[in-house]
This record gives structure tokens, C-alpha cells and sequence, in this order.
């Protein structure tokens, strides 16, 4: 397949240590394709589902206990503890590499060894990068085929190098006691064992999209980020291209696909995926930042997925896609979720295949529901309806905004822009989300999450944090404009007061105007707010005192969300950068 000699170094090195039976290299053709997903059907991997509603599509269901990803058993395991930083678990690589060869060694006995050559990326787009995954999971197999361009081409591109990321995964028993999801960023190294589950064992998404790549961005002068890519086009045909980072239950996939509302679609608006979920972004020939989307597909959360909150979302899982942890629906043998639609299904198996007794269904009570509230689809983005014309190509898109975001009932005004890239980095920094029902743990409760990064990034955050500083000193006046968003503020009822969705059109469309120096606003405290009547609020039931209440900077608030985000730097210790202090004395003085 290869004569790269440091793939097939590595290889023999698995293949010593696994044990397996059998190795299947996969090509990624459409005849292997259809052998493996039999395979998986025969052994009870996977459940296919009616082939005239959903071509293509099948349900997988994973161990109760392996259901989500597994941030207390992630470790970042760089040679000393401060490269790792203060917020991501820590260990010895020669102790954690013993640790993981022991549980993995022999594990593949009696299975197949599948080595998977994949691109994050198109292939050989120069912002693209290359990994080898091997798995002894058909079910890892098809979710990779979908979620990255998996093909013996990528070997072609990487020729003798030793440029690429190696992933071993390992079902092993899947036990919850001996789980662990490793990276290695000074190896290119991941390691992942005893989970079946997405996040933990599509190794080219988190781990190497972000935690490995992060540190690779850091390390070559790039940014690997927990960004959607989103085109906008205006009625002249002009494409602008922003690039958002929320942490999660904040309507990302929903962002990245929305409808733009009737007003704005008869006038010639349209609004392009390039992206979910992560965003590789490098400086461009003209200096600008420009972005690819690494994945090749989307693994959504299914519940709440309808008709009406992501059209674009449900059609894409309408074909070809992998259904993980939803319920099925016995009648006509699709799938179904809470959210889906109001017709509970009355023969049905939940998520985990027992029969499903829908007259029970409470919605305060999650273990009543039909599918696993973490349950997903993977499902291929050129499904998408409104994929843009960029997404295969390598170049990447210019960004002309970066947005940042969270659920804030009271506190972020609707939509504000950063005084500049430096206090855009403060402002990503600080990055917080209240806690909704759909969390453990109590309602309300803030949450920081920098650039929405915290559970992905591979090294220090206060390296991380001087990085996107450094790259605004090398973009300098080509840098995007850093903008926060909040669509989540509530009345004194806790009901949201921005009706959201597809009207936060209207939002982007300030945002797209103040890249261009077309909107005005106001200067405040934080940043630069927009004058209500520079947000068109044509055809919508929205007044502009109610717009006004929500562009509201409350002193009180923000004074006590100042000293919050001094508590939240004392994390970061002497090592975060002294330019975020700098920010933060600013805020306080123009607070007073
Ligand atoms: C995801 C996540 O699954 O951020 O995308 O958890
Ligand atoms: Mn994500």
C-alpha cells in the first residue's frame, strides 16, 4: 500500500502488540463499503433501516455505559505537566504509553485490524492534514468513511513523510474502569480504548481535528478551532464567510445551517455550510485568514433536530447516514427522537432496543425518553442542501468575522463587536454559557469555556491564548473582526426574548455591514453595540424597545461578570498572558 517507512514502523508495531487475526487495509470504495456494512448487519453492529424511506441509513446502538465522551478520562500527555496547562488532565507519556499498551495488548484477537488512511481535509489542499486510524470496530470503519476522505490516495500525498497523525483505537471490553482517550501531541499520537462511542473513538474529530491539531497550529502558525464556517451571500451574489465558536446546547449545527427569514430569502439572501463544528484556519497568499471545514460529514446531536429548528440538518441524515443511540420505530422501521415530531412512536424500541412504552414519556424525566439524549447522527455533509460550492475545495475561504457566543439570560448584549483582534481574544477568553435542563448538574449555573476550547485544546491554554495574539500581530489590519453573540437573553418570566433561528440573519447581516464600515454603532464599556435601528427587524413581530432592552449594557451586571472572569484567570495562574490582564483592568475602569 505504502513505502512510507514510519507507517509501516508503526505498523508493524500495532499489529505486534494487537494481535489480530486479520488486517484490512480500507480503500474506501463503494464495494468495500457495502461488504463491511453487511458484515456489520450479520454480526448485529448495525440494524438497517428501511431502504425506501432511508436509503443507505442504519442504527447503531452502543454499550449504555459508552455513550458520550469522557472528558475526566481524556488526558494530554506532552512530556511535562505545565505544556499540557492547568485545565486539561495530565500524564507521563512513558507511564501512560505502558498503561494503554498494557490494556490494549492482545486485543485484537479473534478480529480484524482495519487501518484506515485518511485526510482532514480535501486531499491535498495545502491546508490539509493527514492520519491513519487503526480500529477493530466495522462501526468506527463506516462512521470514518463518512465523517473524513478516507482513501489509499492519501498514502500518495503523504509520500515518505512523517507528517501524520497515527490513531490506535481499541474496543478492547469496553469498560468503563480502563476507558481512556489519550493524546500524545509531541508523537502525533493517539491513543483511545474500551469506548465505542463517536466522540471518543472517531479519532479524527476531536483528537486530531483539535487537540493534536491545536497544538500543531501552535507549533506551524496556524489555528485549529471549535468553529462552524458559515457563507453568506447578499443579492448581489457577494459571499462573506464568518466563523463561530459557542460551547455546547448553544445551536451551532443550527447556526451553521440556517434559513435566512422569508424577507431576506425573497430579497436574494442565502446562507452556505462549509462547516459544523471545527475550523482550520491559516493566513492566506493575501494575507487574509482563510478556513477549511477538516470533516466530510456532521455528527449531530439528533434530539430536538426537526423540520423547523434545522431543515437543512434533517435532510442531510435522509440518506447514507448512521444513526447512534436513537429509537426504533418498529411500524415502518425508521428512527425517531424527542423533537422530532409530536407523534410518539407507539411500537418502538428505545435507544438502548427495549420495547418502548411511550405512554410513560415524561419530559422532566430523561430516562423515559425514546432516544439517548447525547444520541447522534453521522451523516455525510454533501447531503447538505445548502453545502457551499466551497466546501471541497482546498483553498479555504476567506474569514472576514470570527463570532464568539453563549447562553447569557441577562448579562452579553445580543450582538457586540470587540474593540479590536486583542480584546476579541479577551473577549473569547472569558467565553461563558449558563447550564440549561439539558445538562447534569443545576440550572443557571455559568460555565466558562474559552473560545468554546476547553475540552479540546492540547496544550496550555495561556500558550493558546498568546497564540491567537500572536497571529492577530502577523494578520495585523487583515485580521477578521471578532464579534460576540448572545440570542439566549430571557425576561423576568426566563422566557427568550430574541426570537432567534433563522432571524439571527439579522444579526449577521449587522455583522457583515460593520466588516464593510456600512453599520454604525454605539461605543460602550465592553465594546461596540449596534444602534437599534441598524438591525432590520422588517417582517418581524419585534419592536425597537424590546430590540433597545436586549442591545443593553448593564454596569451592575458586568461588574460583577469582570470579577467573575478575574476568579475564572486565577486558573491560568502567572502563565496567562499579561495582555489579558491588561483587557480585564480596562473593562474594570470603563465599568466605573
Ligand atoms: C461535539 C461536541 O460533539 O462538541 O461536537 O461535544
Ligand atoms: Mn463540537
Amino acid at each position: 500500500m505504502t513505502n512510507n517507512k514510519t507507517v509501516l514502523k508503526w505498523l508493524d508495531e500495532v499489529k505486534e502488540l494487537l494481535t489480530p487475526d486479520e488486517v484490512v487495509w480500507i480503500d474506501g470504495s463503494e464495494e468495500q463499503i457495502a461488504k463491511l456494512r453487511e458484515e456489520a448487519e450479520a454480526q448485529g453492529e448495525m440494524i438497517k433501516l428501511n431502504q425506501e424511506k432511508l436509503p443507505g441509513c442504519y442504527l447503531h446502538r452502543t454499550n449504555p455505559n459508552d455513550v458520550a465522551r469522557v472528558e475526566d478520562r481524556t488526558f494530554i500527555c506532552t512530556t511535562t505537566k505545565e505544556e499540557a496547562g492547568p485545565t486539561n488532565n495530565w500524564c507521563d507519556p512513558d507511564e501512560m504509553y505502558k498503561k494503554l499498551y498494557d490494556i490494549a495488548r492482545g486485543s485484537y484477537k479473534g478480529r480484524t485490524m482495519y487501518i484506515i488512511p485518511y485526510s482532514m481535509g480535501p486531499i491535498g489542499s495545502p491546508l490539509a492534514k493527514i492520519g491513519i486510524e487503526v480500529t477493530d470496530s466495522i462501526y468506527v470503519v463506516l462512521n470514518m468513511v463518512i465523517m473524513t476522505r478516507v482513501s489509499l490516495k492519501v498514502l500518495d500525498v503523504l509520500g515518505d513523510s512523517n507528517d501524520w497523525v497515527r490513531g490506535l483505537h481499541s474496543r478492547c471490553d469496553v469498560d468503563p474502569e480502563k476507558r481512556y482517550i489519550c493524546q500524545f501531541p509531541q508523537d502525533n499520537t493517539i491513543i483511545s480504548v474500551n469506548s465505542g462511542y463517536g466522540g471518543n473513538v472517531l479519532l479524527g474529530k476531536k483528537c486530531f481535528a483539535l487537540r493534536i491539531a491545536s497544538y500543531q497550529g501552535w507549533k506551524e502558525g496556524w489555528m485549529a478551532e471549535h468553529m462552524l464556517i458559515l457563507g453568506i451571500e447578499n443579492p448581489k451574489g457577494e459571499v462573506k464567510y464568518v466563523a463561530a465558536a459557542f460551547p455546547s446546547a448553544c445551536g451551532k449545527t443550527n447556526l451553521a445551517m440556517m434559513i435566512p427569514p422569508k424577507y431576506l430569502r425573497d430579497k436574494g439572501y442565502k446562507v452556505w455550510t462549509v462547516g459544523d463544528d471545527i475550523a482550520w484556519m491559516r493566513i492566506g497568499p493575501d494575507g487574509r485568514l482563510y478556513a477549511i471545514n477538516p470533516e466530510n460529514g456532521f455528527f449531530g446531536v439528533a434530539p430536538g433536530t426537526n423540520e423547523k429548528s434545522n431543515y437543512n440538518a434533517l435532510q442531510s441524515t435522509m440518506k447514507n447516514t448512521i444513526f447512534t443511540n436513537v429509537a426504533l420505530d418498529l411500524d415502518d422501521n425508521t428512527v425517531w427522537w424527542e423533537g422530532l415530531n409530536k407523534n410518539l412512536p407507539q411500537n418502538a424500541l428505545e435507544w438502548k432496543g427495549n420495547k418502548w412504552d411511550a405512554s410513560k414519556f415524561n419530559k422532566a424525566d430523561k430516562s423515559t425518553y425514546a432516544a439517548h439524549p447525547n444520541s447522534r447522527f453521522t451523516a455525510p455533509a454533501e447531503n447538505c442542501p445548502c453545502i457551499s460550492d466551497e466546501f471541497n475545495k482546498g483553498s479555504g475561504v476567506p474569514i472576514s468575522a470570527i463570532i464568539f457566543g453563549g447562553r447569557r439570560a441577562k448579562c452579553a448584549p445580543l450582538v457586540y463587536q470587540s474593540k479590536d483582534w486583542k480584546n476579541g481574544v479577551f473577549i473569547g477568553s472569558a467565553m461563558a454559557s449558563e447550564t440549561t435542563a439539558a445538562a447534569a448538574g443545576a440550572v443557571g449555573v455559568v460555565r466558562r469555556d474559552p473560545m468554546a476550547m476547553l475540552p479540546f485544546c492540547g496544550y496550555n491554554m495561556s500558550d493558546y491564548f498568546q497564540h491567537w495574539l500572536d497571529m492577530g500581530e502577523k494578520l495585523g489590519d487583515k485580521a477578521p473582526k471578532i464579534f460576540n453573540v448572545n440570542w439566549f437573553r430571557t425576561d423576568d418570566e426566563g422566557n427568550f426574548i430574541w426570537p432567534g433561528f433563522g432571524d439571527n440573519m439579522r444579526v449577521l447581516n449587522w455583522i457583515i455591514d460593520r466588516c464593510e464600515g456600512k453599520a454604525d454603532a454605539t461605543e460602550t464599556a465592553i465594546g461596540y453595540v449596534p444602534k437599534a435601528e441598524d438591525i432590520d427587524l422588517t417582517d418581524l413581530d419585534f419592536d425597537i424597545e424590546t430590540l433597545k432592552s436586549i442591545l443593553a449594557v448593564d454596569k451592575d451586571v458586568w461588574t460583577a461578570e469582570a470579577n467573575e472572569i478575574e476568579e475564572h484567570y486565577k486558573k491560568f495562574g502567572d502563565k496567562l498572558p499579561e495582555e489579558l490582564r491588561r483587557q480585564l483592568d480596562t473593562l474594570k475602569a470603563n465599568l466605573k
